[in-house]
Order: structure tokens, then C-alpha cells, then sequence
């Protein structure tokens, strides 16, 4: 079975709730472009599309794809950066039930064959280059497409090279036959801890539940502009509540080609700007860079940070130096989502991700025998809810670890609740580097670090980092006859690994700590390539 559905009387009550209302994602739009088409849908650099507009891109699209051959129920590896042509290209999808398979811009071979290969995906699609970089996407597709055999089409959004140029993709709008609400609409990618990312199905009821929800919390409106600053193929700026809670509410999308404070602060002026989200590192980074910038950024109503810890030091800064409110945020794509609220006092933003989004949110604190811990101790995060998978794509071994059996999602993370129910994120026991919301698997790194000829045994551990929280450090047994720390860099590049998983540091070791089971002892291991400091020495 490709994917887990919730049990029949969990259903019900998310109907009877009103969270799922049987909705698919495709009818998005359709409201607002009936009843205001010349309101501002998406905004870019020197581009406007009204709702109208946005709308009826999606048809076409939707048409010219099913024109190629893509029918309901396929896999679209979707690999853009924050470019106009990814909202109608995803409009399209959910509209003719054909399920985007989100990867990041940064991925490169290894990540996007997997994705194509694990979907048996039809379609793959891709920018040309990157402008900042030079790096041609094209090629990558050339690689890609000799590994996955499915893949029937390349498109290209702007300079095609060999392949379909994604803006032909065009054809007259016709009535398409909807999806059902409760099949999936959309695979995300775990930041996850499998040697291979895990996909996560996401359902138009559930989805759609999520931004809306979402788009609540933030009371997201008609004159909202969200900027999209994290790229669109993560599930925070996507809908939590992101361009797709903005659409939903019937405010405007403005597209920023990058995070750089002078590039998002002029995307701020220029749009007006009200909201955001970004990752601890770069509301740090803003908060800095806001004082020696011309621009106005007066627009901006709230700030969304998550993604990994942001400190409360760090957060208590935040609000008064971008002169807006700060929202914590801790999700994950696998779904619950933990929001601070509106209006909260300014010591609760800055020391707690508040409260579970939904009522119907189950929480389970545990310990390792997985019994409840006492109110207020710290344990490990189950969960399970209206947005919350019940199992990965095409994963029933994995699903067996990855939930329990009454269906609750292990996070891998480590929280305590106050006294008011608020979450508090302590920690994690799952073994992946938070990069600074990059999440890097720590058994997807020792796998392709194995195959160096020079390396016997690899373990990734995480390193404090002031800026980026963690950096990701390689701890290398090696081979008879090596005695220093061979080029990783080089190597992993050729293995087609994306830049932001290459290690930080590399430390050779004779041997490692092992646990009383003979299990390689990360926690020793974490703790011996940590600098010391005045505060651990
Ligand atoms: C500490 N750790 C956090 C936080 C996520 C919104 C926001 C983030 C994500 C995301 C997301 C954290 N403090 N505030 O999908 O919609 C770590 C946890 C979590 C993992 C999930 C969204 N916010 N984390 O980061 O799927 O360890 O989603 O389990 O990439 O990030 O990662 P991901």
C-alpha cells in the first residue's frame, strides 16, 4: 500500500469537526477569481498576475499536462526556486490529481534521482540555471533522467536546452474531473533519518485543513502580502500558512529570489510586505543587517521563525529591531505544527512555540518505555491529528519505528508542555544536524561517506555553531594505510550530494565510544568534538 489512511471514525470526527471539508486543493482560487479576478494574486520582480490570471494559468497547465500524458494519481518531481512559474505549475496538480514531489533547489543528483526513482515519477521539472551560481539544472536532468527510468518529461521553466520548455505546457482550459479530498495531493520530504528521505503524503483535506488553520492563527487577510523567502518546496512557506494560505485568504504572494537582508528588505519596501517566515539564522542575520539598510521595511506586520531552536536571547531581539511582531514556529513536514499566538506577551514568543495549531491535536509526552512523564517533564513527542500522516509513501517497514500502534507519529524530538499546554522544544533523540532548518541525516551521510576508499567507518554528529545553531561534523575511522583526512568535499560532490550536506568539520579518530550495547555512542562522540568552552570545560 502507498500510503496509511486515517481509521474510519477518526474521519468522521475531522468531518463532523469541520477541519475536512472535502475540498481539493485545485479550488484554491477559484472564489476569489470569480468574485475579485483583478485583486493582486502574485507579485515578482517586475511581474503582477491578478487572481484572474493565477487562475487561469492553472487551467491551461492543467490541460497542456494532461495533454502530455500526466493523468490523476502521478508523481511530478517539482524542483523550482521561488519563481513565478512554480504557483501554476502546482495549481495545475492539484487541480488534474497529479501529486508534486517537492524537492529543494539545492538538491542535486543523488537527491533528485532518489525522488524520481522512489515515486516512479512521469515528470520532472526544473529552472534552467541558477543565476547566482551559473548552476545548469539541465544538466542535472540529463543525470537524473538516465537513472529513472519512468520519467517521460523534462520541462524547463525559461531556456529550455533539449528538453520541453515548461511555458509550451499550454493548452484551452477544460472541465478535468477532480480528485478526492482524501487522496493525497502532494508528497513533502521528511527532513527524516533514513539513509533514503522518507515522502510524506499529504491529502487535500488535510492540507487544506493546515493552511487554513494556518492562515487563521496568523489572521492572514485580502490585504495580507506574504513574502516568500525560504524556497516554496518546504512546507513552512508553502502552507504553514505560506503562498497557499495567503491564496486562501485572498491576499497576495510576492516572490524574494533571496534571503540576502538587501535583497528581502528591498522585496519588503517594494511589495509592502506584511509577513513572512524564515529560519532562526536569518532572523539573527536581519536583525542585524536592518540597522546599516535604507530600506523600509515598515510594512511588515510579523516575523514567523522556525525551522530549529531559535534561542531566547535570539528571539527577545527580533520583534524591536524588524519593528514587527515575531511568530515561533516548530513543524514539521510530517504535519503538526506548533504556533505562538497573536497578541501573545512578548516573554511567551520568546520561550515557547505555543500552542498545537488544531483542538484536535493529540499530544503524548514520553519516556523511553513510552509512559506518559509527569505534567512539565521532558519527554519525547508523539502525535497524531487532523494534519499529522499516519505512515511514509511506500514505507510499511519503516512506518512499524515510526509510529506506535495506535497510530501516533514519533517526532524524534524532545519537548515539555507548561502548565498552560504550550510546547517547549528541549532537544531531539532522532540522529540528524539541524543546519540551521537544513536538516542533514546523519544515516544518509555515513552511508555516502562509507564509500570513500580511504574511510572504514563514518558517524555525523552534530557541532554548536553560533550562527547556524549546528554544523554538521564527520568522524572518520580510517583504512590501513591513511592517515589524514581525505577531500570530502570533491567526493560528495561527485556523489551528487547536495552542497548543504557536505560536512563542516572532519575529525579522524582511532576508535569510537560505544554505548553498553555496542551501538556507536553519538552522545560521547557529540560531546568530544565540541569545543570546549568556559561554559563545558
Ligand atoms: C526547534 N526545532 C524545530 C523549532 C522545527 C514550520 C516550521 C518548521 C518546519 C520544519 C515546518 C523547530 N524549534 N521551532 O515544516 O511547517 C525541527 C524539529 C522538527 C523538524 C522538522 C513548518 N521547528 N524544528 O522545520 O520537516 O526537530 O519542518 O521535528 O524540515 O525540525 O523539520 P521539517
Amino acid at each position: 500500500m502507498d500510503v496509511v489512511p486515517w481509521p474510519e471514525e477518526l474521519v468522521e470526527r475531522y468531518r463532523r469537526a469541520g477541519h475536512w471539508q472535502g475540498r481539493p486543493l485545485g479550488e484554491l482560487l477559484r472564489e476569489r477569481a470569480r468574485e475579485h479576478p483583478d485583486a493582486p494574486a502574485l507579485l515578482s520582480d517586475g511581474l503582477s498576475w491578478s487572481y484572474a490570471e493565477l487562475d487561469e494559468r492553472g487551467d491551461r497547465l492543467a490541460a497542456g499536462l494532461v495533454d502530455l500524458g500526466v493523468r490523476p494519481g502521478d508523481r511530478v518531481v517539482v524542483q523550482l526556486p521561488n519563481i513565478p512559474e512554480i504557483l501554476p505549475l502546482l495549481i495545475a496538480l492539484f487541480r488534474l490529481g497529479a501529486l508534486p514531489v517537492l524537492g529543494l533547489p539545492a538538491y542535486r543528483a543523488s537527491e533528485a534521482v532518489h525522488l524520481c526513482r522512489s515515486t516512479d515519477a512521469v515528470a520532472y521539472v526544473v529552472p534552467d540555471t541558477d543565476p547566482d551560481t551559473g548552476f545548469d539544472y539541465r544538466e542535472l536532468a540529463a543525470e537524473v533522467r538516465a537513472k529513472a527510468p519512468s520519467l517521460r518529461h523534462v520541462l524547463v521553466a525559461g531556456e529550455p536546452g533539449l528538453y520541453t520548455p515548461l511555458r509550451e505546457v499550454d493548452a484551452a482550459p477544460r472541465p478535468l474531473p477532480a480528485p478526492a479530498a482524501g487522496d493525497p495531493a502532494v508528497l513533502l520530504v521528511s527532513g527524516g533519518t533514513t539513509g533514503l528521505p522518507k515522502l510524506i503524503p499529504r491529502t487535500h483535506d488535510d492540507y487544506f485543513y493546515n493552511l487554513r488553520a494556518s492562515a487563521e492563527v496568523c489572521g492572514l487577510h485580502e490585504r495580507s502580502v506574504y513574502l516568500a523567502v525560504l524556497p516554496i518546496g518546504h512546507n513552512f512557506p508553502l502552507a504553514c500558512p505560506g503562498v497557499l494560505g495567503v491564496l486562501h485568504a485572498g491576499g497576495t504572494v510576492a516572490l524574494c529570489p533571496s534571503p540576502s537582508p538587501e535583497t528581502a528588505f528591498a522585496a519588503i519596501e517594494r511589495f509592502r510586505a506584511t509577513v513572512t517566515a524564515v529560519v532562526p539564522p536569518l532572523a539573527a542575520l536581519w536583525s542585524q543587517a536592518v540597522r546599516w539598510s535604507a530600506a523600509d521595511i515598515g510594512s511588515l506586520e510579523l516575523v514567523q521563525v522556525g525551522g530549529a531552536r531559535l534561542s531566547p536571547d535570539a528571539a527577545r531581539l527580533i520583534g524591536p529591531a524588524l519593528g514587527c511582531e515575531l511568530q515561533q514556529v516548530f513543524g514539521m513536514a510530517e504535519g503538526l505544527l506548533s504556533y505562538t499566538r497573536r497578541g501573545d506577551d512578548a516573554e511567551t514568543v520568546a520561550t515557547t512555540q505555543g500552542f498545537p495549531l488544531s483542538p484536535d491535536d493529540e499530544i503524548r509526552v514520553v519516556d523511553a518505555a513510552g509512559e506518559d512523564v509527569p505534567p512539565g517533564a521532558v519527554g519525547n513527542l508523539l502525535t497524531r491529528g487532523p494534519y499529522t500522516l499516519r505512515g511514509y509513501y511506500r514505507a510499511p517497514e519503516h512506518n512499524l519505528r515510526a509510529f506506535t500502534a495506535d497510530g501516533y507519529y514519533r517526532t524524534g524530538d524532545l519537548v515539555r508542555l507548561t502548565a498552560e499546554g504550550r510546547l517547549v522544544v528541549e532537544g531531539r533523540e532522532k540522529d540528524l544536524v539541524n543546519r540551521g532548518g537544513d536538516k542533514i541525516s546523519a544515516d544518509e551521510l555515513q552511508n555516502h561517506l562509507r564509500a570513500h576508499p580511504a574511510v572504514l567507518d563514518a558517524a555525523v554528529v552534530p557541532v554548536p555553531d553560533l550562527y547556524l545553531g549546528e554544523r554538521t561534523c564527520a568522524c572518520l575511522l580510517l583504512r590501513d594505510g591513511h592517515d589524514e583526512a581525505p577531500d570530502l568535499t570533491a567526493f560528495l560532490h561527485d556523489r551528487g550530494l547536495a552542497t548543504y550536506k557536505i560536512p563542516d568539520v572532519v575529525r579522524i579518530f582511532d576508535a569510537f565510544p560505544l554505548t553498553s550495547v555496542g551501538k556507536v555512542d553519538k552522545r560521547e562522540l557529540a560531546r568530544a568534538v565540541t569545543p570546549k568552552t568556559d561554559a563545558t570545560a
